[in-house]
């Protein structure tokens, strides 16, 4: 009997022992999960948020022509350079402006944009391009231009930030002073590989028309609607332009002395010409652009003196242009939308 009862304690004791340690495999394995699921929480968010952000830039292209995406990046893409060639591009797109347009809308389409830069969330950016624009009283044609601009450039996958360059005051308009200061002042904020100069009233139609820069400078505008879609003439290098950061600099910028309408852009022409580099231009089929109408504005009048400019420019390029670009800089704005630089040309001298 007496050992029995002893049995049974042992037993009950064994019993006991296992109950104790499997609580404790228990506990141990729940605390195990507790640390490891906390680590993993903010790689996973990481991972949920990237998602969301490629999906969402697919979305908000979703109803332009979805057929031509072929495949969604994926999150691993994350530290990967972007391809050579987006897979968000849509070729030509059919351009509508709409009269009653506002730049709330416009801010709402582009979430993503801020302070008037964008970088491409799924993968890194091979190149990084200032867009400078000239700028003064056209701001319906800004809007229109930043309508579709923002997708356009998002759509190539582009690390970019956008630059108006605007003229304060009733003196003469000078485009090719104003396009300077913005070469300057971009490079203040951001080591941009690439600029593209930009005139605020030309839309690009199509998107394989790719905002980069080439191994030599490069001409946009081959067609607008306004002149058939063909070339102005021949050796025409104005209304949107490329040039590296190197480029640029290597022509000293534009001259600073073209005041009112035309010549400046020959004179760039003649300059990258002068440094023996050739001008490209993208295929004629995609290179196409609206030119929103207007007329000559006030203060923009043609300058009487530009074919005198242009004949002086192997004596004059060395001495005029960013080396001697001298302005009043009165703000710069962050915008959501763009980066808003306002100058004041008017004390400067007028040399002719
Ligand atoms: N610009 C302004 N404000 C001005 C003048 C020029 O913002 O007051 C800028 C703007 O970016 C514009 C660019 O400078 O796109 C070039 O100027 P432009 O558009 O006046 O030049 P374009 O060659 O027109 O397009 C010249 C006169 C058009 C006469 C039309 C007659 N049919
Ligand atoms: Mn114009």
């Amino acid at each position: 009997m007496a050992l029995s009862l002893y049995i049974f304690h042992l037993f009950y004791k064994f019993k006991v022992l296992v109950l104790v340690t499997l609580c404790l495999m228990v506990l141990w394995a729940t605390v195990n999960y507790y640390v490891d699921s906390r680590q993993e929480t903010p790689k996973a968010k990481i991972m949920v948020e990237d998602f969301r952000k490629v999906t969402s830039l697919k979305d908000s292209q979703k109803e332009k022509k979805m057929e031509s995406v072929t495949e969604v990046p994926t999150v691993k893409s994350l530290q990967d350079e972007c391809p050579a060639l987006s897979p968000y591009l849509i070729g030509a797109s059919k351009l509508t402006f709409k009269a009653s347009l506002t730049l709330e809308e416009v801010q709402k389409e582009n979430p993503q944009v801020a302070k008037g830069r964008y970088h491409p969330p799924e993968c890194a950016a091979q190149h990084h391009v200032a867009i400078i624009i000239p700028h003064r009283n056209r701001e319906k044609h800004l809007l229109y231009l930043l309508e579709h601009l923002h997708p356009f450039l998002q759509r190539q996958q582009l690390d970019y930030g956008i630059y108006v360059i605007h003229q304060a005051g009733s003196t003469k308009f000078n485009r090719a002073k104003l396009l300077n200061v913005g070469y300057l002042e971009a490079l203040k904020e951001a080591n941009w590989d690439c600029f593209i100069f930009h005139d605020v009233d030309l839309v690009p139609e199509n998107d394989f028309n790719i905002y980069t820069c080439g191994p030599g400078p490069k001409h946009f505008v081959v067609g607008r609607n306004n002149t058939g879609y063909r070339l102005r003439y021949t050796g025409y290098f104005g209304g949107v332009t490329a040039l590296t950061r190197e480029q640029f600099a290597k022509v000293n910028g534009f001259s600073n002395n073209y005041w009112g309408w035309g010549g400046e852009d020959d004179d760039l022409r003649i300059r990258v010409h002068l440094q023996k580099m050739g001008v490209m231009r993208p295929p004629a089929e995609v290179a196409r652009y609206t030119m929103i109408f207007h007329k000559r504005d006030h203060g923009n009048e043609e300058n009487e003196e530009r074919m005198k400019l242009l004949s002086q420019v192997s004596k004059t390029w060395k001495t005029d242009g960013l080396n001697s670009c001298s302005y009043k800089l009165l703000s710069v704005e962050h915008n959501p939308l763009y980066i808003n630089i306002t100058v004041d040309f008017s004390m400067q001298p007028k040399v002719s």
